[in-house]
This record gives structure tokens, C-alpha cells and sequence, in this order.
């Protein structure tokens, strides 16, 4: 049923300031897209299938615009590690960290990527999801980055939604590398960046700009060469110290500059310049028991958009709860809910660069979440809709 007429929802549209509230709301789905939302029905729409809501909720469907999905091993150890004083940073020095995650990857074929990396995605589907960034960067060679990329691109053909790939070639460097982070990056990183785009495997580049992993300068050679191949970019900056991410990522016009706990006003006011979104990830924020939060009225002030993502990954964030995030969003870095929802909704989208979807409004996709919320209980995803085909069904949803 690719159109269809959704009657008497309570639909936050998320157009505009806060939720952008409909109440008794119709949406006239038609060839995969939003033909209407308002409170009344278009003539001429009579005779499409209807499907009475009696007031639930209808949001955009949701979108985790930073994700390291696919993964091989897990470092539970790490987190014990941590719990008796270990920091992150001296962990991954002592070759533990993203690189020992790598070792678990590089031993994956992409069907075994695939098939580890499916239930993490279905549990992002049953909470909503219906657009999520998967990124490589747990390969570090050739072949595995590749492999990484092309397990995230048969994802998105194994389930209903949409899968938008990040090359992170730069997010380590591996130990056949060790000192000689520069010959990597001309070695593996960028050759293999090339073999990926002309492969289809990449949608933006990303890297990881940290005393443990790579430089402004060496990030900007990365960026260099994503920009020659069209391609756009995004940053993991000032999660652990500020190393001058944020502004590096606003001078290429980045997508998105994420983490940023150490990013400062100068910072934002660039971001904002350029049209950079903040990505928060409070989960890693969580389980790093970071201290320094992200500077969320800098980024009110200065009016970056404000994306919030799962992050998930073995190590720093290790959840796939995106509506969990909303809340941690909320407890941890001061997000109003409104905020909150447009993080993972409009903000996200444009954290990927995506225009038709992230908001409920005529023209765009109908990428719809349907959520219960019965007087006095707790709410609950029902269905999604991806371009108008129902996506996921709860049990027992009416
Ligand atoms: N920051 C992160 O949050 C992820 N990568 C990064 O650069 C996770 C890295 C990890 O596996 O610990
Ligand atoms: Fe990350």
C-alpha cells in the first residue's frame, strides 16, 4: 500500500519551532510520498484506503546519523578495565580500543558482518529508526574497509530502510602503521577511500581527529581528498581534548563536527557559519564517564542544529537505543525533549546531508513512525513507514 490516508493523528511535524503540533491531523501518503498533513482531507483523496489512528502519535521517521554498526568481537574487558582506573586514551595506546576491535573485524567476512550487525540494526527498527549512518573504519586495510562498507550496504538491502555509508579509513591507525600515521593515510587510507567511491560504497568520509588517532593537518589531507572525488565530509572532533576539529570540519563546510564536549563559542559561532550540525552522543559521553559536556547554550546561541546519535560501537558506546539517547540527550546535556526529537528527526537528516526526510511536510518522504500512547502508560513504536511501505510492525499492533 504505497498510498493511503492516515485520519485523526496527533502528528508532530517537527516544521518549524518545537514539535510543529498537528492535532486531528490527516496525512495523505501517495507514491511513497507526503502529498498533505492538515486538519482536513483533501478532495480527491476520499477514495484512498484510510486508516483511523483516533489520536495516536505520528513523528518523522527517526534517524541515527552516527552509527558504528558493523563490528566484529566486543571489549566488555575495556569496560572493566575502565572501572578500575584504566583511562580510554591509555587503553588504545596499549593497542586495546579501535584496534582491538580491528582485530576482531579483519577476521569477518561480509556475511558474518552482516549477520552480527543485523540485530543491532533491527533493535534501532524497533524503536523507530528508519534511516541510520553506518560508518567503516574498524578495517584499517584495504580489503577490510570494503568488506565493512559493503556489509553495510547489504543491510540496507536486508531491511525496509534507508542505510547511508561513511568512509572512516581515518579512525586509527593500525599497528603495521605504528609512528607512521602519514604513511598510512597515503598507503591505505586515501587509495582505499578512492577504491570505495568508485566501488558506490561511500555517501561522506569522516575521520577521527584526537591526540590518539590523527591531526588537523593529516585530517585535512583526508578531507582533501573527499572534496576532489565530490564527496562530503564529516568529523569526530573534541570528544577527549580540543585539537581544532571543529573548525577544521566548519572550514570544508562539513555535514557534521561530532562529540565536541571540548568544542568552544568560537567554535559554534563557525559551525554555525558554514551550516555544521552538532552531533551529540551522549552514550559514548556516558560510558567514558566523561565530565565536560558538550556546550549546548553556545550552540543555542550561536544557532548550530543539534543532531543526537547512538554512536554505537564495542567500545565507547556499546547501546543501540536511540530513543534512550533522546532521554540521555535530555538528563545529561540539558536538551529540552523538543530538542531532543528534532535531533533525531530534522537535525539528523541534515547531519547526512538528506532533504527529503526528517520533517512531515508535503514533498517529502513518508518515512513515518506511529507510536501509542494510551492515557497513563508508557508510549510505544506501533509501525514505521519507509516512502510510504509499512517497515515495521510491532506484535499485536492495531
Ligand atoms: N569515537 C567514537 O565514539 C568511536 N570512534 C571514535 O572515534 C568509537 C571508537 C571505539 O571503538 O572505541
Ligand atoms: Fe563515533
Amino acid at each position: 500500500m504505497s498510498s493511503f490516508v492516515l485520519t485523526d493523528a496527533r502528528v508532530a511535524t517537527m516544521a518549524g519551532a518545537g514539535y510543529g503540533l498537528i492535532e486531528r491531523a490527516c496525512i495523505v501518503v501517495e507514491g511513497g510520498g507526503i502529498a498533505h498533513v492538515g486538519p482536513d482531507l483533501p478532495s480527491g483523496c476520499a477514495g484512498l484506503p484510510q486508516r483511523d489512528l483516533q489520536g495516536r502519535l505520528v513523528t518523522p521517521g527517526l534517524i541515527d546519523c552516527h552509527t558504528h554498526l558493523v563490528f566484529g568481537g566486543n571489549r566488555a574487558g575495556e569496560f572493566e578495565a575502565r572501572l578500575n582506573g584504566a583511562s580510554y586514551a591509555e587503553i588504545a595506546r596499549a593497542g586495546g580500543g579501535i584496534v582491538s576491535t580491528m582485530r576482531a573485524t579483519r577476521a569477518l567476512g561480509v556475511d558474518d558482518l552482516v549477520a552480527q550487525a543485523l540485530p543491532r540494526l533491527d533493535a534501532l527498527i524497533a524503536e523507530g529508526v528508519t534511516t541510520v549512518e553506518v560508518k567503516s573504519g574498524y578495517g584499517l586495510s584495504r580489503d577490510s574497509e570494503l568488506d565493512m562498507l559493503r556489509a553495510a550496504r547489504a543491510l540496507g538491502q536486508a531491511r525496509k530502510v534507508t542505510v547511508r555509508t561513511t568512509y572512516l579509513g581515518a579512525h586509527a591507525v593500525p599497528p603495521e602503521y605504528a609512528g607512521r600515521a602519514d604513511a598510512y593515510l597515503d598507503e591505505v587510507c586515501l587509495p582505499t577511500l578512492e577504491a570505495a567511491h568508485a566501488e558506490g560504497l561511500v555517501d561522506a568520509v569522516d575521520g577521527f581527529c584526537e591526540g590518539i588517532a590523527f591531526s588537523p593537518d593529516q585530517i585535512a589531507r583526508v578531507f582533501d581528498r573527499a572534496q576532489a572525488l565530490g564527496l562530503a565530509v564529516k568529523l569526530h572532533a573534541e570528544q577527549l581534548s580540543h585539537l581544532g576539529g571543529a573548525a577544521l570540519a566548519a572550514r570544508y563546510g562539513a555535514l557534521s563536527a561530532d562529540h565536541l564536549e571540548y568544542a568552544t563559542d568560537a567554535d559554534a559561532r563557525a559551525m554555525a557559519q558554514a551550516g555544521t550540525v552538532a552531533v551529540l552522543l551522549p552514550g559514548a559521553f556516558y560510558t567514558l564517564r566523561e565530565r565536560q559536556a558538550p556546550p549546548v547554550a553556545a550552540f543555542r546561541g550561536h544557532g548550530v542544529a543539534m543532531a543526537l546519535a547512538t554512536d554505537c560501537n564495542p567500545g565507547s558506546s556499546p547501546m543501540t537505543s536511540l530513543l534512550l539517547t533522546m532521554n540521555m540527550g535530555c538528563t545529561l546535556f540539558g536538551l529540552t525533549p523538543a530538542e531532543a526529537l528534532a535531533g533525531v528527526t530534522a537535525n539528523a537528516a541534515r547531519a547526512l546531508g538528506l532533504r527529503d526526510r526528517g520533517v512531515i511536510a508535503p514533498g517529502l518522504r513518508a518515512d513515518l513512525v506511529l507510536i501509542d500512547w494510551p492515557e497513563g502508560e508508557s508510549p510505544a513504536v506501533r509501525r514505521t513507514w519507509v516512502a510510504g511501505r509499512a517497515a515495521y510492525c510491532a506484535e499485536g499492533a492495531g
